[in-house]
């Protein structure tokens, strides 16, 4: 059984040019004109891409007290339904439980995914078994490990451990991941607004100004700086930790930044409404900032100082969010967007020109397969990758609507946006999983992708040389002791 996408413009990271795409078995087997195949997928007039990587998702969490509402049924069918075909979620050990332990269990929920997944593996503790254990983690195909630098009490390292932990990540050639917020500083401003009688949504908010982003993106770098080990920054909001690792790329630094597409469409304004539930759905950490960060984001995409668009998807209900009327502290984090991330990022990126297309292919998919080692399996159009593609009709448009998507949710934090650029067709490995605008999911399809270590990190520019260098007075023939 062969496929050809037939008509269609491909479009890559590097170039667009007209050509057919030949499918058979799992993989692509030419491109090239006047391609045959048993089934013909028209792309007249559309654009043939590598389907969408969201490098970020939270399926069926535990957390603050409950479990994230899509598991890996609903939400690799709404990853799919917009494009997107392969999803990264983070293994999650509670602190003190077994990283592997963890894992089997992440295995455990994938068995129900539609699309191909990977696992980053979250560090929330620190100790002789987190050491060991993170080699075998390498050697299952996870070469990422995230460090929460906020949520003190549960998941929260502190720097030590987290120094710790990177220099075994670049011992291991793994890239330390961070979400960076300073965690004592939003622990202090959150009891404090609570005193004051602030238990309101917006008050999360308020509890985590750009500042806390900004000092521990900072931080973050220098101590990755100082294990040698790259890194990898999760869901990044504001000019303030963008421009931290602006001036660490300019330095030379491997440091690569990741925003959501919810920060670069939403802002601040939403957690004013005077709807508690309207401004509750939309509590995640990072929170929505002003539009001058906004722009910021949008320029970093535009000239490459951040890398990848993400989601964080970590969708709870609205029953889910009430549990938080009365402290806004106890509100579960989280926002949905899989299904919306293609979509509302070509008609906020592409279509109001600040993207290109080629930029759009690279920040949804080509970048972050190249920074996560599956790169060319995954996020090309080449001979020999995987067929996971989308062909997008920049013509094909929606409302979006939480009563039409496949997110096991009751509402969407973009719903009434009116998006283009929807997929005619969206396959995985090779199987039509949109077929001319309709979902045709299938359980159990995905499989997982492995991403072992790249190999040994490049320190060129690091600190870590200087420190691990003989000392001034050991070149001298003088024992560092001075006896
Ligand atoms: N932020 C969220 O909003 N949800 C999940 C975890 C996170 O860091
Ligand atoms: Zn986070
Ligand atoms: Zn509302
Ligand atoms: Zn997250």
């Amino acid at each position: 059984m062969s496929t050809v996408i037939k008509g269609g413009t491909i479009v890559t990271a590097d170039l667009s040019y007209q050509a057919d795409v030949l499918i058979e078995g799992d993989r692509i087997a030419a491109i090239g004109a006047d391609l045959e195949g048993d089934t013909v997928l028209d792309a007249t007039g559309a654009y043939v891409m590598p389907g969408g990587i969201d490098p970020h998702t939270h399926l069926e969490m535990p957390f603050m007290g409950t479990y994230s509402s899509d598991d890996f049924d609903s939400g690799t069918r709404a990853a799919l339904s917009g494009g997107t075909t392969m999803v990264v979620d983070f293994a999650l050990p509670a602190p003190g439980e077994s990283l592997l332990d963890a894992l089997k269990v992440w295995d455990n929920k994938s068995g129900r995914a539609h699309c191909d997944y990977s696992f980053h593996m979250a560090v929330t503790w620190w100790g002789p078994q987190v050491f060991e254990e993170m080699k075998a983690v390498t050697e299952k195909g996870i070469n990422t490990f995230k460090h929460f630098m906020a949520y003190k009490g549960s998941l929260m390292v502190n720097d030590d451990e987290m120094f710790a932990s990177f220099r075994r990540c670049a011992e291991l050639g793994a890239i330390p991941l961070v979400h960076a917020e300073n965690g004592d500083v939003v622990a202090e401003l959150s009891a404090r607004l609570l005193a004051e009688g602030n238990t309101g949504p917006e008050a999360h908010a308020y509890s985590r100004p750009a500042q806390v982003e900004g000092e521990a993106t900072n931080r973050a770098i220098m101590i990755a700086d100082m294990a040698g080990a790259p890194l990898y920054v999760v869901h990044v909001s504001c000019e303030d930790a963008h421009e931290a690792i602006r001036r660490a790329k300019m330095l030379g630094k491997r440091v690569w930044g990741e925003p959501l597409i919810q920060h670069l469409t939403l802002d601040e304004s939403e957690y004013f409404n005077k709807d508690w539930n309207h401004a509750a759905r939309r509590v995640m950490s990072p929170p929505f900032r002003d539009k001058r960060h906004q722009d910021s984001l949008w320029a970093g995409l535009a000239s490459g100082t951040l890398s990848c668009v993400a989601t964080d998807h970590c969708a709870f209900t609205t029953e889910q969010k009430r549990f938080g009327v009365g402290d806004f502290t106890k509100i579960p984090n989280g926002t949905g967007g899989l299904e919306d991330r293609m979509p509302m990022l070509w008609t906020h990126g592409v279509e109001t020109g600040r993207l290109t297309p080629s930029e759009f292919v690279a920040v949804t998919s080509t970048n972050i397969a190249k920074i996560l080692n599956c790169y060319p399996r995954k996020g090309a159009v080449l001979v020999g990758a995987d067929a996971d593609l989308m062909v997008l009709d920049p013509k094909k448009e929606k409302v979006i609507a939480a009563a039409t998507q496949q997110s096991a949710i009751d509402y969407n934090v973009f719903e009434g946006q009116r998006v283009r650029g929807l997929p005619r067709y969206v396959l995985s490995r090779g199987r039509v999983m949109v077929d001319d605008g309709e979902l045709k999911p299938k359980e159990g399809h995905g499989q997982f992708v492995a991403r072992p270590p790249a190999g040994p990190v490049s320190t060129a520019l690091s600190t870590w040389k200087a420190l691990t260098a003989p000392r001034p007075v050991e070149r001298a023939g003088i024992p560092a002791s001075g006896v």
